[in-house]
Parts: C-alpha cells; sequence; structure tokens
C-alpha cells in the first residue's frame, strides 16, 4: 500500500492486512479513481456541477453561498499551507461548535491534504489530551469561546506535538485584536492548489465515544468519504436540491459530518446549523430556516412530540434517527403527532455512516431495516459462523467503507473473518428486515434467561405516564441479574407503589413475565452522551 503523504504516520499505523475488513465495490457507483481528493469531489464539485449561487450553509450569523464556501476553505487551505506550514499526512484537531467556519476549516484541512480530527466541543483537557497523543496532533483550530481547555490540553499532553493553535471567531467572541485564522485568511488569494491525494489515503480520523478505556480512533480516506456520500444518501434517503437539512449530532460525531454537511452538499441542497441544539433549539431553527430534512436522535424525536413542539406543520419532509435503536412507541408517536415515518439507520464511526436502514415508505415498527445497496450484513454466532433468519446473534457488515484502527489492539476484536462485528446483537427476518435487540454487553442474564433491554423499555415507554426510561441488570445474588428500570414519569403522575405496581403489570401483560422490571427508579433525567446515547453503563453503577 502506498501513500501520497509526506508524513506517513497514519499509514505507518494501520492495522495490519491480515486485520482489516474485506472491501466490496460490486457496484459501478463506487469505482473511484486511483487519485481523488474528496473535499474537491464535493465542494469544487459543487461549483462545476453549478451550484455556485446556490445556499450552502446558514446560521443566525451569516449565509453562505457554495461559492462563498469554497473561497472561504481555499483562503484557510493558503494559510495552512503558507503560513502554519502543513504537511500532507499532518493532523489538525478542530473543535467548534457546528459553524460555517468549522466546516470552511474541515474542507480547508482536507483540500490541503491534511487529516481532520474533528472533536466535540464538550470534551475538557483529559480528554482532549488523549485524542492529541493518540493521533500525534500537529495543528488545531479551535473556536476562540473553546480555547480554555484546549490550551490546558497542548501543555498537558505527552507528545509535545502539537505546536500550533489557531482560533475561529464565534458567536459569543468577535476577537476584536486577537489573530484569527478567518480573519487571517481574508488577505489569501481564494485560489488554492488543491492536494493529490491517493483515493486510498486517509482524510479524516473520527475518535469512538467508547464507555471505557482510552478511545478509539478510526481511519477513514477519501475513497470511504466518496462511499457514504454514494450509498445510503441516493440510495435510501433521496433528497431533492430544494431541502433545506438540520439537526443536533456534533459535526465531529460522523452521523452529523455525514447528514449536515456532506449529503446535502451532494446534493446541492443547505444546511441550517445550530450551535446548540436541545428540542427547544431544534424547533426553533426549523422554523427559522424553514427545514425540511431532520437528522437527531430517537430521545429528540420523542422529546419534540411529548413536549408539544411539532406538530403536523412543521414544513419537515424527511426525519432521520440514528446513535441508538428508536423505539416502536416513539415512531408510532412522531408519526401521530407529525404525520412522517421516521427513517432509522443504524451506522457506526467505524463504517463512517449507516448501513442498514429503511426509508419511510418501506419502514417497519420495530426494525432497523434492511442493509443498504453496496453493502452485505448476516448474523453471527459466537464462533463466526452465520446463523439462519429468525435467531438473534452478532451482526457483521462489510461494504465499501470498514473498521481500521490506528494502531490499536481492539482491531481483531472488531474483525472476524473479514466481516466488521459492531457489538450490537440483531436477528434478521426472512424478509431481510434486521431488529435491534441489545449491545451484546449490554445483555441483561437473569436466571440462566437471556433479557435484551430494549425491548424491555419500548415496552415501558407504551405505558402512558411514562417520558423516557433505561433498563440495566441489577447484581443479584439469587438471580445473578435483576432487571432495573430507571424511569422519567410525565409532569402529572407521581412517584409511588402504584405507579410501580401499574407500569410492573403493563409489562408483564405484554412480555414474557420473567422480563418485567423488579426494581424500578424515578429520575429526572438520564445519562446521555453529546450524540444522543443514553449511558447506560453509569445508571450501572
Ligand atoms: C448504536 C444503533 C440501533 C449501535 C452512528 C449513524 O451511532 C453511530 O456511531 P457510534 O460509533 O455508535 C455505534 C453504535 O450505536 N446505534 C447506532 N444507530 C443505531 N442501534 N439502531 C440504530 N439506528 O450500538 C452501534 O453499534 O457512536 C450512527 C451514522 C454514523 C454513526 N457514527
Amino acid at each position: 500500500m502506498k501513500t501520497a503523504h509526506l508524513d506517513t504516520f497514519v499509514h505507518d499505523n494501520l492495522p495490519p492486512i491480515e486485520l482489516q475488513p474485506d472491501f466490496i465495490f460490486e457496484l459501478p457507483e463506487l469505482e473511484f479513481p486511483d487519485k481523488m481528493n474528496c473535499a474537491v469531489e464535493i465542494l469544487d464539485m459543487a461549483i462545476s456541477k453549478g451550484y455556485g449561487d446556490r445556499i450552502c450553509i446558514q446560521c443566525d450569523r451569516l449565509t453562505w453561498t457554495y461559492q462563498d464556501l469554497l473561497d472561504r476553505a481555499n483562503q484557510m487551505a493558503n494559510v495552512l499551507k503558507k503560513e502554519l506550514h502543513l504537511k500532507p499526512g499532518n493532523r489538525v484537531l478542530l473543535r467548534s461548535a457546528n459553524t460555517p467556519e468549522m466546516v470552511a476549516s474541515w474542507f480547508a484541512v482536507v483540500k490541503a491534504g491534511g487529516i481532520a480530527v474533528a472533536t466535540m466541543p464538550l470534551l475538557r483537557s483529559l480528554e482532549l489530551i488523549q485524542i492529541i497523543d493518540k493521533a500525534q496532533i500537529s495543528h488545531a483550530i479551535c473556536e476562540h469561546a473553546l480555547r480554555e481547555e484546549l490550551l490546558k490540553a497542548q501543555e498537558g499532553c505527552h507528545s509535545k506535538s502539537l505546536k500550533q493553535v489557531s482560533f475561529l471567531r464565534s458567536a459569543e467572541s468577535q476577537l476584536d485584536g486577537v489573530n484569527s485564522l478567518d480573519m487571517t485568511a481574508l488577505s489569501h488569494s481564494t485560489k488554492f492548489e488543491n492536494f493529490s491525494s491517493l483515493s486510498t489515503d486517509c482524510c479524516i480520523l473520527a475518535f469512538t465515544s467508547g464507555t471505557t478505556g482510552v478511545p478509539k480512533a478510526t481511519i477513514h480516506t477519501h475513497r470511504d468519504v466518496m462511499s457514504i456520500c454514494t450509498c445510503w444518501p441516493q440510495f435510501v434517503l433521496k433528497p431533492e436540491q430544494s431541502d433545506v437539512f438540520i439537526g443536533s449530532p456534533p459535526i465531529a460525531f460522523t452521523f452529523g459530518l455525514g447528514g449536515l454537511i456532506l449529503f446535502p452538499m451532494t446534493f446541492g441542497a443547505s444546511v441550517a446549523l445550530l450551535e446548540k441544539a436541545s428540542p427547544k433549539d431544534l424547533l426553533i431553527g426549523i422554523q427559522k430556516f424553514k427545514a425540511t430534512v431532520l437528522f437527531t436522535a430517537p430521545t429528540s424525536y420523542r422529546q419534540l412530540a411529548l413536549e408539544g413542539l411539532i406538530d403536523k406543520h412543521s414544513g419537515l419532509r424527511k426525519c432521520v434517527s440514528a446513535g441508538e435503536a428508536l423505539p416502536g412507541p416513539t415512531r408510532a408517536l412522531w408519526k401521530q403527532v407529525t404525520g412522517i415515518e421516521i427513517i432509522d439507520g443504524i451506522g457506526t464511526t467505524e463504517m463512517l455512516h449507516i448501513f442498514i436502514s429503511a426509508n419511510e415508505l418501506e419502514a417497519i415498527p420495530g426494525a432497523t431495516g434492511r442493509v443498504v445497496k453496496g453493502y452485505k450484513a448476516c448474523i453471527l454466532d459466537d464462533n463466526g459462523n452465520q446463523l439462519p433468519a429468525g435467531e438473534i446473534g452478532h451482526l457483521a457488515v462489510k461494504g465499501p467503507t470498514g473498521c481500521r484502527y490506528l494502531n490499536d489492539e481492539r482491531q481483531a476484536k472488531y474483525i472476524k473473518n473479514g466481516w466488521n462485528v459492531t457489538g450490537d446483537a440483531y436477528l434478521m427476518d426472512e424478509n431481510g428486515y434486521f431488529h435491534y435487540q441489545s449491545r451484546t454487553d449490554d445483555m441483561i442474564i437473569s436466571s440462566g434467561y437471556n433479557i435484551a433491554g430494549p425491548e424491555i423499555e419500548t415496552c415501558i415507554l407504551s405505558h402512558p405516564s411514562v417520558t423516557e426510561c433505561a433498563v440495566v441488570g441489577e447484581p443479584d445474588d439469587a438471580r445473578g441479574a435483576i432487571v432495573k428500570a430507571f424511569v422519567i414519569l410525565k409532569a402529572n403522575i407521581s412517584a409511588n407503589d402504584s405507579t410501580t405496581k401499574s407500569i410492573q403489570d403493563h409489562v408483564k401483560a405484554q412480555l414474557a413475565p420473567y422480563k418485567y422490571p423488579r426494581k424500578i427508579e424515578y429520575v429526572e433525567s438520564l445519562p446521555k452522551t453529546e450524540t444522543g446515547k443514553i449511558q447506560r453503563f453509569k445508571l450501572r453503577q
């Protein structure tokens, strides 16, 4: 394997070839040239396709056309190359809310042959240190308002690799007098000589939000980025040029990078970026920007619907849910309130984006969907053998994208016989629909029964008194573990024994009795990640 990079750190730390997944490129759409830079394919090509004057990005502060974004990205790329001496293959940490400047920086880095390492704005210095040291970050581009933790991390990291920190203006700080990358860029040319990368060169490192251990960095190439723009958006989402995308995932989460930036741009559509994206912020944004395509997590759909924030006149056309299993009751509630059938899809940081999904016409409650064209998926037993339809086992997938951890022994755990094994327990039915059960390590084993928490959560969510819930196993001397539910009640309901009995009876009436929650604890909120996932491991502690 070759690389066009001068700094070969990532290339030198690819997993050994025998631990890499199989890649499949059977579709003609997935035949890419040997030399390709995805930032050029997406952004410069948008201009060639005639989108130059179309709106590309809006936010509360400004509106950019495709030409505006290209000009900014090229100017920033010139700064990176000429003033900050970025070499192809260098890793550049990005730290910002979802802003137009952050997007321009992402394109600037990739155009210059750098490797973009986007990070969640909420990360603190200790977490940033792990990323800087693992990825040997050389440059950082940081929203000025978020600088404190980054500067602490630069000070505290072991490798001392991070030499160059540049700032971006943000809504809060207009940076009078501070030398910011976006201001410096204005004095540079809007033309840039793009780095001629191999399609197999790395262009992003995406960190996983694992619950234990040092975070893993997943390597993704220009070809991977073009593959995700080709498959799910064209075969499942099918947006139109007139669509306005909006959503909550940070750009540092690949669900957000694809859904809010790369996919709308592939179609000449536009995105409305929000710096904060609580259900209330989302609603205001949807109205203000007349958004038509929404990307968010299941709990956010549920809150929007339950708080009466949204109705049939929202203007939304397509609603995408990912990050966690979408409970049937949430799908039904959203349909009832908005008239829209949610498009569910499972993706992972390792696979870069969604590989099993169903569009609004083919969705069925309780199933994630079918394998996306371009990918293959199956269910494996503990020994790596394929299971027949109807049996629960490990979800395994292959396609044009796949898992490559940067220098990490955990690669061997994700790859089995060339399949990517995601750590999810699933079953596939006779019609090829995949039904989520639980994370394999979240399976509750009680008195010898295997119990999938999400099935019980779905049932509890259909109880009229319940807003949100999460189910975990609690260690128990007699049974090994018992089913315990953490429940948020609706505003007018009191947490007492009769409510508990009512929820328990509700579950016993619908599921095998051994699955009912023996304990229910009422809480005000559930711990969640920035990517919208309930942190069940925290509830277990
Ligand atoms: C879970 C789902 C059931 C599942 C992601 C879309 O979530 C993303 O990536 P992560 O690496 O987490 C992956 C894990 O999250 N999951 C995600 N979506 C679903 N479970 N139904 C779903 N629809 O456990 C998976 O292994 O944070 C999602 C696009 C890009 C992404 N990175």
